[in-house]
Order: structure tokens, then C-alpha cells, then sequence
């Protein structure tokens, strides 16, 4: 294990910049979210929506069809491609970011898609959830697994221990935290950011970050739907992977702070972190 970093606001300062008076949408970052399935719609509303409060200029979910009318009420500034339509993977390169994963389905379906889209597209790509799941049950072992660049991985210690033991690695609670962050990074070559209180974010030992910002109250489901949104916006922005993922964690966790001091942290839930993403930037930039 290296020396490991806090992010704090100082830094945070420095990736999240003021935007240029002559800025259009195009230049602010078109983001793909691939996310959402029936029954789970509402981790792709939450990482849409996300991206959009995160300043992503253009965002499109793809998703499957019966799910668009969900969609395009809970998040009518996102446009809708059908997932299952392979038409969709040919506008996949105009995106600058994609995040992929949250509530998309486990399935060799999904996995065959997640590997199409990182056959296409060799801009940042934030994997999350059952992105993450596909990855470990479906690819070979060398798969993902083989490196690649501009892959941000954001497991849960769940899905931290499904990629160790992908990669025949002990799982987290025997590695330590920043020690399994870093494993997972050596080996992929991905910036990896693993949950919880304490946020690692690590592209490799020697250069590995903890967060400073979050609470308790973040323990809620689709907070990390809401994560992936932030960062594939910041990815997006042409922000370099290892500071979106950086600068992803410390805002959604100050947006966690501000969404506990108003609901209080039992009461508080994902759309309440979303939420107070404008407020979050607005202190920052
Ligand atoms: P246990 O049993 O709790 O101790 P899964 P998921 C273990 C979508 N969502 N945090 C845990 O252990 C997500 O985007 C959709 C969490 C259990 O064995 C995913 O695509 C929502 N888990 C999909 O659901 C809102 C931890 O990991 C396993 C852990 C499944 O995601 C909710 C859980 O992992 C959700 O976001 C930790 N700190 N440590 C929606 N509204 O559409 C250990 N575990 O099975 O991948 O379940 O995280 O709910
Ligand atoms: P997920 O499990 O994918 O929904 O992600 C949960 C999100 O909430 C991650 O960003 C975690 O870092 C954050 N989170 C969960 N529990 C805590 C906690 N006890 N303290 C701080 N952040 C947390
Ligand atoms: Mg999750």
C-alpha cells in the first residue's frame, strides 16, 4: 500500500471549474446513461437525472422500450433510445461519457452489450452495479478484466468482492479497503472507486484518495444510482477519469451533508441527494 490523499473542497475547486460565457450544450458533455430495466426505472431516472443536475450539456438514456414513458415524465430534459434496438449502438461514439449499470438486469444479454459498447467507444466509461455484476459473472477472466483505458469501476463492497474473486483475490473485509480498491485497479488498469463511509478512489497504489464528505443517512437505495450520474457528467465535461471520480465523490457526498441537514439522515432518500446537487455546485464553482 502507497501513501493515500483526502479530497476535500480545495481540490474539488480545481476540477469543478466556472464554465466559458460562449459555452452550448454540445460542449458541456453528452452523456449515454445505460441503465434502467422493468422494475428497477428508477436507477436510471436517478442517474439521468443526476448528470443533468451535474451540468451534463445532452443527456440519453437507453433503456428498454416499455420503460420510455417513465422516463420521459420523471426526466423530460433526457432524450430515450431503445436499448434492445441495435440501430442505438451506432450513435454510441458522439457521446464525450457513458455510465452503465444501474438497475440495467443481470444477464449474458447485458454483459454481451456492456462489451459491445467498450468494443465502440474508447472515451470514459463509468461501470456501476449490475454493470459491474454482468462484468464478473459473464466475462472471462481476463476479460474486463483485460485493461483497458478510461474505465471508472464504482463497486459497493458487494460488488467489490464479486470483481476480487473475479480476479481470484480475498474479498474486502480479509484486503482492507484501500488495499482491495488498489488490487482491482492494478489489475483492470480502471480507476476504481469503492463505496461507503470513507470513499476510496484509487488509480493504483502510489495514488489513491480518500473522500471526505457523505454520511449515514447515504446508506438509502439509489444512492449510488445517483453517483454514476455524476460522475459520467464530470467524466463527460472532459474532466480526466481519476478527478471525476474524485471530484464525483466529494460533490455527492456534500449533497448527501445538505439533503441530512434538511430531511435529516433517516428520512432522507436518493432523489433528496439529487436534489441538492444544484445547491452543491452553486458553493463550489
Ligand atoms: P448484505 O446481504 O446486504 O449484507 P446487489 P444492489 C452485499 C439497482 N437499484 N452496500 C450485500 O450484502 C442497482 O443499481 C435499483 C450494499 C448483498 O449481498 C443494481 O443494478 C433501484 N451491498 C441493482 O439494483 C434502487 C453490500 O452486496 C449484495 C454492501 C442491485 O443492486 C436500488 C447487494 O448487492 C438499487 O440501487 C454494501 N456496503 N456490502 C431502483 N429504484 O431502481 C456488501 N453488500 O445484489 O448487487 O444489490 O446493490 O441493491
Ligand atoms: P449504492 O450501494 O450503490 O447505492 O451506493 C451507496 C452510496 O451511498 C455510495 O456513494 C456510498 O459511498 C454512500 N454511502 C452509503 N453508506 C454510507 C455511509 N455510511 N457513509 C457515507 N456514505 C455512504
Ligand atoms: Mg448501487
Amino acid at each position: 500500500m502507497g501513501e493515500t490523499g483526502l479530497t476535500t473542497l480545495s481540490y474539488v475547486n480545481t476540477v469543478i471549474r466556472e464554465r466559458p460565457r460562449q459555452i452550448h450544450k454540445g460542449q458541456c458533455g453528452r452523456v449515454l446513461i445505460v441503465a434502467g430495466s422493468v422494475g428497477m426505472a428508477g436507477a436510471c431516472v436517478l442517474s439521468t437525472g443526476a448528470a443533468l443536475r451535474s451540468g451534463a450539456g445532452l443527456v440519453k438514456a437507453a433503456v428498454p422500450e416499455e420503460i420510455f414513458p417513465i422516463l420521459q415524465i420523471a426526466v423530460p430534459q433526457a432524450t430515450c433510445t431503445n436499448v434492445s434496438d441495435r440501430e442505438f449502438l451506432r450513435s454510441v461514439s458522439v457521446h464525450d461519457a457513458i455510465g452503465i449499470g444501474p438497475g440495467m438486469g443481470v444477464s449474458e444479454k447485458k454483459y454481451q452489450l456492456i462489451e459491445e459498447i467498450l468494443s465502440i467507444f474508447d472515451g470514459p466509461v463509468v461501470i456501476d452495479a449490475d454493470g459491474i455484476t454482468n462484468l464478473c459473472r459473464f466475462g472471462k477472466k481476463t476479460g474486463i478484466l483485460k485493461k483497458k483505458d478510461n474505465i471508472i469501476l464504482t463497486p459497493h463492497p458487494g460488488e467489490c468482492d464479486r470483481l476480487l474473486d473475479a480476479l481470484d483475490l480475498e474479498p474486502v473485509s480479509v484486503m482492507g479497503r484501500v488495499e482491495a480498491a488498489e488490487a482491482v485497479s492494478d489489475r483492470t488498469g480502471a480507476v476504481v472507486l469503492l463505496k461507503g463511509a470513507d470513499t476510496v478512489v484509487t488509480s493504483g497504489s502510489g495514488s489513491t484518495y480518500i473522500n471526505t464528505t457523505g454520511n449515514p443517512g447515504m446508506a438509502t437505495g439509489g444512492s449510488g444510482d445517483v453517483l454514476t450520474g455524476v460522475i459520467t457528467a464530470f467524466a463527460a465535461s472532459g474532466t480526466a477519469p481519476l478527478d471525476a471520480a474524485r471530484a464525483g465523490a466529494f460533490v455527492h457526498g456534500m449533497a448527501g451533508d445538505l439533503a441530512a441537514g434538511i430531511m435529516g439522515q433517516w428520512g432522507m432518500t436518493a432523489t433528496d441527494i439529487r436534489d441538492q446537487l444544484p445547491a452543491t455546485l452553486r458553493g463550489i464553482v
